[in-house]
């Protein structure tokens, strides 16, 4: 055989293997929420990038921003499901679906966010994490989303303050329970739904943290964000259990590894761009709010406490973990 044909031969070979390879290649979709300049949509595309070139190709994650392949509780329905492999999710409407997983949705549960993290490295946190898991939707990393405080036409400096005002929160009842407590109407709303809420007057204020504040525009249809603090909740890069499970375990390996560094990455950006969006929404003529003592604010949550835990006494212990946590 002359060098030509041996060249030629091998060359169709190794694109019968690529083929190959490339048919038998797991191509994933994933969901995020945010859009382009939020630290999250960066790590989801890192975390897309660490998947191809640690599994050599084997697994492909396609990112979908923005929210497109549907709202939050959808997605999570469909990441549970399988239609959907991968998802950046908040903890929020996990709540509703994983019992463990509405620890964090419990107003001041945390200290801060190094206690969260704290928290979640520890029992409570793998608690959580198989609760999670077992319901379809398993935790690979997790990821900072900073605390949440609230954000109107005037400032909210304690519970009176919000009492009259429509709130939208998230989809979960501990967060209609917690506005109820202080006299507030909550609405529970897509987040996609919001800016035009809040410019509509549909309701008067909402909360987040600074980097969904500015990404999203709420900033530009609001005065007022007041530093209540009163919910940490963190979020995952979460993957479909089954679809994970059936992974051999150099893959599984392989795709933690990517959730791992690419949360890193995040927690990096996170700290850079919160501080980046106080700033930006302070330029922008937000007028941001100090709250000297919180602790009106959480007396108020005593009796969001005391009806979660009589509703849900097996939860008692997970709190009680959380709690003394150092
Ligand atoms: C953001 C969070 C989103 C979504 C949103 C909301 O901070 O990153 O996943 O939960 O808040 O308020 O709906």
């Amino acid at each position: 055989m002359n060098m030509k044909l041996t060249g030629k031969l091998l060359g169709a070979a190794a694109a019968l293997a690529l083929l190959a390879g490339a048919a038998t290649a797991d191509n994933w979709r994933a969901w995020n929420i945010h859009h382009d300049g939020h630290p999250n949509t960066a790590a989801m595309d890192r975390f897309a990038e660490l998947v191809d070139s640690k599994t050599d190709g084997e697994i492909t994650v396609e990112v979908f921003h923005g929210g497109v392949l549907g709202s939050q509780p959808d997605a999570l329905e469909q990441v549970r499901l399988g239609a959907i492999e991968v998802g950046n999710f908040n903890l929020g409407p996990i709540g509703p679906m994983v019992k463990e997983a509405n620890l964090v949705s419990l107003p001041f549960i945390f200290k801060s966010v190094p206690h969260m993290f704290r928290v979640l490295d520890g029992e409570a946190g793998a608690i959580m994490a198989k609760g999670m898991a077992d319901a379809g939707v398993m935790p690979l990393a997790w990821v900072d989303a900073g605390a949440r405080s609230f954000y109107s036409q005037k400032p909210i400096n304690t519970p009176a303050d919000v009492e009259g005002l429509k709130i939208r929160v998230m989809n979960n009842d501990l967060y209609t329970a917690m506005i109820s407590a202080m006299g507030g109407n909550p609405s529970p709303m897509a987040f996609s739904e919001v800016q035009q809420a809040l410019k509509t007057g549909v309701v008067d204020g909402a909360e987040n943290n600074f980097p969904s504040f500015k990404n999203v525009g709420h900033y530009e249809v609001t005065t007022n964000y007041s530093l209540s603090e009163h919910l940490i909740i963190p979020e995952c890069i979460c993957v479909n259990t089954s679809k994970f499970e059936a992974l051999s375990p150099e893959l599984q390996a392989e795709v933690r590894a990517a959730a791992e560094e690419a949360a890193l990455y995040q927690r990096e950006l996170w700290a850079v761009q919160s501080e980046q969006a106080r700033k930006d929404v302070e330029a922008a003529g937000v007028a941001v709010n100090e709250i000297a003592d919180k602790a009106p604010f959480q007396n108020a949550m005593a009796s969001v406490y005391d009806d979660y835990l009589a509703a849900n006494p097996d939860m008692r212990a997970l709190v009680e973990l959380a709690q003394s946590t150092e």
